[in-house]
């Protein structure tokens, strides 16, 4: 392990232990999401970042080429050009996710497995020397709970692949086939400006 990934590791250790004290939890809304989901079935599945010695099987949740259709995007969070394709896609990838300072981008509803799915992204910092990018997902408790969790962070750098975040959850099985549906919130913290293209979950279930 790189001492870079000790880093991300620790301090995404610490962040999980301050924001689990204080998830945020919101009355039982059965079904909002899943009504919503698309999807669930037959995803197009590919090793997108076998490059990078990661050979799981993902499926592609956005690349901002036509915008960001089902997201929900505040504080100046926006599509702009600039695209991670020096490292993925293809050379007619001209777009990406801007996340300024304070600002939140939050996904689509994703179908993923029970179990513990993985998200996987690449990003980019512009600015702020302390900046890190922080990554949270919205599930549904077996309790019918929403709940966000604090998955990862990220310490930027130009465009590169972050970290496998795993997606550890007591999921309740709401969609066929075991799957169910999540969020993922990206969130610059302590200032900064960021970009983030060619989001990716692997959605299965793993032993
Ligand atoms: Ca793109």
């Amino acid at each position: 392990m790189t001492r870079r990934m000790r880093i991300a590791r620790a301090a995404g250790a610490a962040i999980a232990m301050t924001a689990a004290s204080a998830a945020v939890s919101a009355p039982a809304q059965a079904g909002v999401l899943t009504k919503s989901a698309t999807g669930c079935g037959d995803p197009e599945i590919t090793q997108a970042f076998k490059p990078w010695g990661d050979s799981s099987s993902y499926k592609q949740v956005d690349d901002f080429e036509t915008g960001a259709d089902g997201w929900t995007l505040s504080g100046g969070a926006k599509v702009i050009a600039g695209d991670a394709s020096p490292k993925i896609g293809t050379g007619a990838d001209s777009r990406s996710l801007s996340l300024p300072a304070g600002s939140v981008a939050v996904s689509p509803p994703v179908c993923v497995g029970l179990s513990e799915p993985t998200l996987r992204f690449f990003s980019k910092k512009s600015s702020g020397l302390l900046s890190t990018l922080s990554v949270w997902v919205d599930v549904q408790t077996s309790l019918n709970v929403w709940v966000t969790l604090p998955i990862g962070v990220d310490l930027g750098g130009g465009w590169h692949p972050t970290l496998p975040y795993a997606v550890i959850a007591n999921l309740l099985p709401l969609l066929p086939p075991d799957q169910t549906a999540v969020r993922f919130r990206f969130a610059p913290l302590l200032g900064g400006s960021w970009q983030i293209d060619d989001v990716y979950v692997d959605p299965r279930a793993r032993s």
